[in-house]
């Protein structure tokens, strides 16, 4: 699986070059009359999340492409309970779609049943819920793979050996979650039985209280070698944390934005940590969207549809597609990337 993983991310110079083709929004797919003009409502987690953001900068160039509008709209805070209100909302002023990465899986689901049976298509991207609750899921790349190669982006860098920690979103989030269990898993194999994970802490994928997350564990670990931080908001944080605190040694990886981490791996302080394109993510969730509405997709597996200049997605098991490959950044390749 890991194999799998860093052949697509070193391996995959074509489809580097497809995404940051999107990203840049380049050409344009032009809709049918029958095709267009739905409303698509755009629920990321939380407000103020660069991540989220640049998602929304990808549904916004698929949306112009197929005629549709979106209105991007979610709490401040990442929490499902919160989202709620928003998904009321939708069905309220008649969207066609609610595409919603879901901060709490359960919390999410009576709500979402609630708008499907107002004829609201829901899909999940991101981060799921139940798969009752929604019609398909625009999945981030394989959850093991990429749990894994953040076990091994770690171990690479501390000699597979010490003390290491985890500073995670929130304690349900569902993405994170995933990960963590196959951080887990992985540190059981003989390769990484010398790395002994020492805690899990939540920042809840706010920038001040990860920082302060960040902190507790470098005072209350003094042996500890490495943070693995699954989500943009925890890694960024926890990188102005190290190097202002003058940690750098305590090695960092996980999942981030280019963008906020440039500066960091161009310091030195962050080596290695990954993502996908979250802007051609948010692309392929507005035009699985699209094909939902229109009934092309109804979250059987093998149904195939086209998303745009991402080319032919298919549905797998339990509604599940693969919305994007992963990239991993590295000093060599970190100034490529826009998002
Ligand atoms: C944060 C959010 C998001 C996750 C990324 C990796 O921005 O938690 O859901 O996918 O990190």
């Amino acid at each position: 699986m890991r194999r799998k993983w860093f052949t697509l991310l070193i391996g995959t110079a074509a489809v580097a070059a497809m995404a940051l083709g999107l990203s840049a929004g380049i050409g344009s797919a032009g809709p049918s009359e029958a095709e267009q003009g739905f409303k698509i409502y755009l629920l990321p987690k939380n407000l103020g999340n660069p991540y989220f953001n640049a998602s929304h900068q990808g549904a916004k160039a698929a949306a112009k492409e197929l005629g549709d509008t979106i209105t991007y709209n979610a709490p401040t805070e990442a929490s499902g309970t919160k989202q709620v209100p928003f998904i009321d909302t939708a069905v309220r002023q008649g969207y066609r779609a609610i595409i919603i990465s879901a901060a709490d899986a359960n919390a999410v689901a009576p709500a979402l049943k609630r708008a499907q049976q107002r004829n609201v298509k829901v899909i999940t991207y991101d981060a799921d819920t139940v798969p009752s609750a929604r019609t398909a899921f625009v999945s981030l790349p394989d959850f093991k793979s990429v749990g894994e190669a953040q076990i091994e982006w770690l171990g690479s860098q501390i000699g597979y050996r010490g003390e290491f920690a985890i500073l995670s979103a929130t304690a349900v989030a569902p993405n994170q979650n995933q990960w963590i269990k196959y951080m887990r898993a992985a540190i059981r194999k003989p390769k990484y039985r010398n790395m002994k994970l020492v805690k899990v802490a939540y920042g809840d994928d706010n920038d001040t209280k990860s920082a302060r997350e960040a902190q507790a564990l470098l005072q209350a670990y003094p042996r500890l070698r490495g943070i693995i931080s699954p989500t943009t908001v925890g890694i960024a944080a926890a990188a102005r944390v190290l190097t202002q605190a003058k940690k750098c040694n305590v090695r960092l990886t996980g999942l981030g934005l280019p963008s906020q981490m440039r500066r960091y791996v161009k310091s030195g302080c962050v080596r290695k940590f990954g993502l996908w394109n979250v802007v051609d993510l948010g692309y392929v969730a507005v035009h699985t969207a699209h094909a939902v509405i229109r009934g092309t997709v109804t979250g059987r597996a093998g149904q195939s549809y086209r998303a745009g200049k991402a080319g032919r997605r298919t549905v797998g098991k339990n509604g599940v597609i693969i919305g994007v490959p992963p990239f991993a950044f590295t000093r060599a390749n970190i100034d490529k990337f826009k998002f």
